[in-house]
């Protein structure tokens, strides 16, 4: 079905680029929000309640640890420690069963800075905060004293590496764990469908020494950061329903528990034949959980991912695989879901038809900012249509599906971390022009400038893009809207010079490095085609049928290329194939 569904798609978007007329553009839903200007303190996630109790405190002293038990002072990493510091307090206080685990409260006074937490993952959090406070400090000697009570909405808040085309890098995933904890995130699901260990046709086999070590490694990595490492398998692509395939798993499990892994998923998404069977499926589970998951105290629960994952195509009825589910499944197995279709909005109606189904809140599977069905698009736009009423009753958390380009996917992960901690104050257009400096510290504005021209991947699930301009008829403009969008087209020629030479984040640069070549090329044939008009109204014929063969010949040669790496689709490059139309010459 899928397959289909990605053809059909495909199939539409080769054509859609080249001839888009102008008034074809489709009106997106804008992007929710609005820019925050002249903030003293940038905490992210935004923290549930802060007050501001007066006075200033100097942070550039450090932090005197003295007090804090050896158990948190890991925690503190990142932090200047001295001994005339600020004294640091650590209180752990009873549990709040209303909120998910890890709620804190950080105090920051003139006495220093005092914590009380539910568990030592509110002590961590409470930390985040703090550094957050401490690295986004226009002048560290002097932040505002503050009162900060702050615990998530969801149990489960991460990322779901589980796309179709390459796997992270081992360095990639180290340092997408540590941009985890940094925003509170806790889970991460290691679920790469290219991995052959954890898919057809390797899941039987244990993996080879080399890559086993580096599991490990992230296990510990994980740790470190509160972050649950979630090792997913995905055997329904040939499973057979037996004991001896039942013991394959028990045996793949053991191997990866005793590499470190402590929390396990199953996978039946994309798979057609036998291993669709809902019975069977939850039979396994149940079996799995009674086998393997209780019998060990430090295993979390098991979560699945059902084969009916969208209401695209989940059956409705009584023997629908989610109400199976919801009769047959034990009541402790987290069941994913992603959504109306398989990329779509995080939002009341399909979490309500699945819940009532499976008889639990579910947990969802947010297929954004993954290109896997878009491989010639980024998606750097912000992360938005996440509804912001929703709590822990109608799901049990949020895991992003990222790009394969995981530094690129970062920005996401900010903002999808902002809203999964405090889905009432979040604020989308804000939280993704926050992540940009944190992104790309020497270039922010630059970044900005390509991220807000790559967003849209033009089929499926369409995203808003190049908001910030109007592009418009050739014949019909005012001065205003020429001048804002040929001041656009210069910020987008100068933003890659920008991002190459000093952004501060090569392993980023090097995943945008084709986009960025494209967008230059863009912004010259964008400043070509303002260039035209005023060469038409000028009545230089010579001078005009010149700028119009040569940007006529540059947009030609350019767009094999360009349509391998597309920025700027929804409104740029229209403009200029409906300028080059409308005042071609020859008609
Ligand atoms: C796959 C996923 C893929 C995504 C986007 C789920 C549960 N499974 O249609 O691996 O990255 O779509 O193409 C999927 O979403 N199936």
């Amino acid at each position: 079905m899928k397959n289909l569904l990605l053809c059909s798609l495909l199939l539409s978007a080769a054509t859609c680029t080249a001839g888009t007329p102008l008034d074809s553009i489709p009106a997106l839903e804008p992007v929710p929000g609005f820019i925050v200007e002249n903030r003293e303190i940038i905490i992210n996630p935004v923290p549930v309640s802060m007050r501001y109790t007066g006075g200033r405190t100097d942070l550039s002293r450090g932090f005197d640890l003295s007090s804090v038990e050896a158990q948190y002072l890991d925690d503190f990493n990142g932090l200047v420690k001295s001994e005339n510091g600020i004294p640091v307090s650590v209180r752990l206080s009873a549990n709040n069963a209303e909120s998910p685990i890890g709620r804190y409260t950080l105090s920051l006074n003139s006495d220093g800075a005092q914590i009380t937490a539910d568990s030592s993952d509110g002590v961590f959090y409470a930390v985040c905060t703090l550094r957050e406070i401490s690295a986004n400090a226009q002048e560290p000697q002097s932040v505002p004293c503050v009162d900060i009570d702050d615990y998530p909405a969801f149990r489960f808040r991460g990322v779901v590496e589980g796309f179709y085309g390459t796997p992270w890098s081992h360095e990639t995933r180290l340092s997408i764990l540590d941009h985890m904890g940094r925003y509170k995130m806790n889970s991460y699901v290691y679920g790469p469908k290219d991995d052959p260990y954890h898919n057809v046709p390797d899941w039987r086999k244990p993996y080879p020494a080399d890559e086993a070590a580096k599991i490990s490694e992230l296990c510990s990595r994980a740790e470190r950061n509160h972050v649950n490492f979630i090792w997913a398998i995905h055997p329904g692509g040939d499973i057979k329903w037996n004991r001896e395939d039942f013991d394959f798993l028990l045996a793949k499990f053991d191997a990866m528990y005793n590499l470190g892994v402590r929390q396990f998923a199953v996978f039946f998404d994309d798979i057609q034949g036998e291993g669709t069977d809902s019975r069977k499926q939850a039979e396994l589970l149940n079996s799995l959980n009674r086998e393997f998951v209780r019998t060990k105290p430090d295993v979390k629960h098991l979560i699945v991912c059902p084969t009916d994952y969208s209401q695209a195509w989940a059956g409705a009825g009584e023997n629908g695989q989610l109400a199976i589910y919801g009769r047959e499944l034990d009541k402790d197995i987290e069941v994913f879901w992603t959504g109306a279709e398989v990329c779509s909005d995080v939002v009341r109606p399909d979490r309500d038809f699945v819940n009532t189904r499976i008889q639990r809140p579910s947990l969802t599977w947010w297929n954004f900012p993954v290109s896997d069905y878009c491989r010639e698009s980024l998606q750097l736009g912000p992360s938005y249509t996440l509804d912001p009423t929703l709590t822990s009753a109608d799901m049990a958390g949020i895991l992003t599906n990222p790009m394969e380009h995981g530094e690129a996917s970062k920005a996401a992960m900010y903002s999808i971390a902002d809203y999964a901690w405090n889905p009432a104050a979040y604020n989308a257009l804000d939280s993704w022009y926050r992540s940009m400096p944190v992104q790309m510290p020497g270039a922010p504005e630059a970044y900005a400038t390509i991220a807000i021209h790559a967003c849209d991947p033009q089929k499926w699930y369409r995203k808003n893009e190049s908001w910030n301009v109007d592009v418009f008829d050739c014949d019909n403009y005012t001065p205003k809207q020429y001048e804002r969008l040929k001041q656009e087209f210069l910020k987008l020629k100068a933003a890659p010079a920008e991002i190459l030479s000093h952004g501060g984040n090569p392993a980023l640069a090097a995943e945008l490095a084709p986009w960025l070549m494209q967008a230059e090329n863009l912004a010259d044939r964008g400043l070509l085609a303002l260039e035209l008009i005023k060469l038409r109204e000028s009545g230089d014929t010579a001078a005009f049928r010149a700028a119009y063969n040569r940007l006529r010949l540059l947009n030609d040669i350019q767009q094999s290329t360009y349509m391998k790496h597309r920025i700027g689709t929804l409104r740029l490059q229209p403009f200029i194939t409906a300028t080059l139309q409308k005042l071609n010459p020859e008609k």
